[in-house]
């Protein structure tokens, strides 16, 4: 990030309250910027970076996963990946992607190197989505002479894979089949204005070409989707028959705009439709430092072209119904205002009610004609006044169908499983957990729950 973009924050740190219903920005419990989607067995697997609370600058130290299968309710599955990981990297844990090859796993992530104090991109494997992921080469993939960040990759239809990268300059190379080497040499892709749209004034950067891109393929024709300059950065796309160019410029797929001035695209193909991500700074607190990962639907015209898409509230219906009759990860979440997501030991990944009046929902719950007239939750809390759990359906104060009292267990690494009786619900409801006691911080902890007849 060059020194233009900390001088221009400042004047950009806005703060935009969410609307009730909106479900954008997708996660709430953490501050999440640089979506990296990817569709591995008919489940969304993102990942993403991770702005640590507050934070002034870039400040990035993980990536964090978050999981879907209905494209409203995603699961948090907390850090699968540190710079720490990494023996070579001393911080600056910025733009990811993941992708499956031959069922193993490759994280390439952008980091500064504590060898030369410049940035490079290196690979982590898995033989799960949810990690662990380790460091294979322990030293970078690729550097170049100047400004690695942000990889994209991607395996063509004839099994060859590409890595993309780079701000100010665009490059790529062509990845070998063990997805931890390449071959051939670093290609600096030319920032031309009929492949990257041009740019007036700035002898620095003559296209719009700016960071970020991310590759993509549909119908024979590919796509190089790239944040694009002057800040506040837009998204802009351009189109080639191949996967190495040459590319010619598409236009703007979504204006500047959400209060930060980055943007990052991440596109994906998923039971039948086309899914845009891309993060800004709408949530409580957010901002150029403090971002979040949102999502819409893409469509695209008959000749390919993109037409231009708004930052909307997001997909509020889902793609399949959410049973509660299994247990279900209370980070299980379509929409929250009041929670922060953590890990430990005992429990795995777990949410917070921070204060009074916290609560979550989850989205399109399927009780069935039998309905259910009991619910369990592994809960606790530290206080010795009352704090409550409620259970409401379609919205915070829609209709309560049970109460429970949290047991006091003394912290979140101790836990108990409670069971109450509630009013029969029957059919299809968004759920709401709404958190009430004494104001007070770190309310409650909320680990799982799940309804029973
Ligand atoms: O998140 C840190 C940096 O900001 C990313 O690497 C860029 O793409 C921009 O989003």
């Amino acid at each position: 990030m060059d020194k233009m973009k900390s001088l221009f924050l400042s004047s950009l740190l806005v703060v935009v309250s969410t609307s009730g219903l909106a479900q954008n920005p997708i996660i709430q419990t953490n501050y999440t910027a640089d979506p990296a989607p990817m569709v591995y067995n008919d489940k969304v697997y993102l990942y993403t970076t991770h702005d640590e609370d507050n934070s002034t600058w870039f400040t990035m130290n993980d990536w964090r996963l978050y999981t879907t299968n209905d494209m409203v309710n995603w699961t948090d599955h907390g850090a699968v990946l540190s710079y720490t990981d990494f023996s070579w990297a001393k911080g600056d844990a910025w733009a990811p992607q993941c992708i499956e090859r031959g069922g193993k796993f490759y994280m390439y992530v952008p980091m500064i190197s504590n060898i030369n104090n410049r940035g490079a991109i290196g690979v982590a494997v898995a033989d799960s989505p949810y990690g662990p992921f380790y460091d294979p080469l322990g030293k970078p993939l690729v550097q170049s002479e100047w400004g690695d960040i942000d990889p994209t990759v991607f395996i063509d239809d004839d099994g060859q894979a590409y890595l993309y990268w780079g701000n100010p300059n665009l490059y790529y190379v062509k990845l070998n089949e063990d997805m931890i080497s390449y071959s051939g040499d670093i290609v600096r892709v030319p920032l031309v204005a009929e492949s990257f749209g041009k740019r007036e004034g700035d002898a620095q950067r003559a296209t719009l070409y700016e960071e970020g891109p991310w590759l993509y393929k549909r119908d024979k024709k590919y796509y190089l989707f790239w944040p694009g300059g002057p800040l506040p950065e837009h998204i802009g796309y351009s189109t080639s028959d191949t996967p190495t160019g040459p590319w010619k410029y598409g236009g703007v797929v979504m204006p500047a705009g959400g209060g930060a001035f980055t943007i990052h695209p991440g596109v994906i193909d998923f039971k039948g439709k086309t899914y845009f991500f891309y993060h800004n700074g709408q949530l409580p607190g957010g901002g150029g430092f403090n971002r979040s990962v949102c999502v819409e639907e893409l469509k695209f015209n008959k000749d390919g072209s993109i037409p231009q898409l708004k930052m909307t509230e997001g997909i509020t219906k889902g793609i399949t119904t959410l049973n509660p009759y299994v247990k279900t990860e209370a980070e299980t979440i379509a929409f929250s205002e009041g929670f922060k997501s953590f890990k430990n030991d005992q429990v795995g990944v777990f949410v917070t009610a921070m204060k009074n009046g916290s609560y979550t929902c989850v989205r399109g719950v399927d009780f069935k004609a039998t309905g259910a007239t009991k619910f369990s939750a592994r809960i606790g809390t530290t206080h010795n006044d009352p704090v409550n759990l409620e259970i409401r359906l379609d919205g915070v104060d829609g209709q309560l169908i049970g109460t429970m009292k949290v047991p006091r267990t003394g912290g979140s690494d101790r836990w108990d499983l409670r069971t109450i009786d509630i009013t029969k619900v029957t059919g299809v409801h968004d759920l709401y957990f709404v958190v009430k006691g004494r104001p007070a911080t770190n309310l409650m902890y909320f680990d799982y729950w799940m309804f029973s007849k």
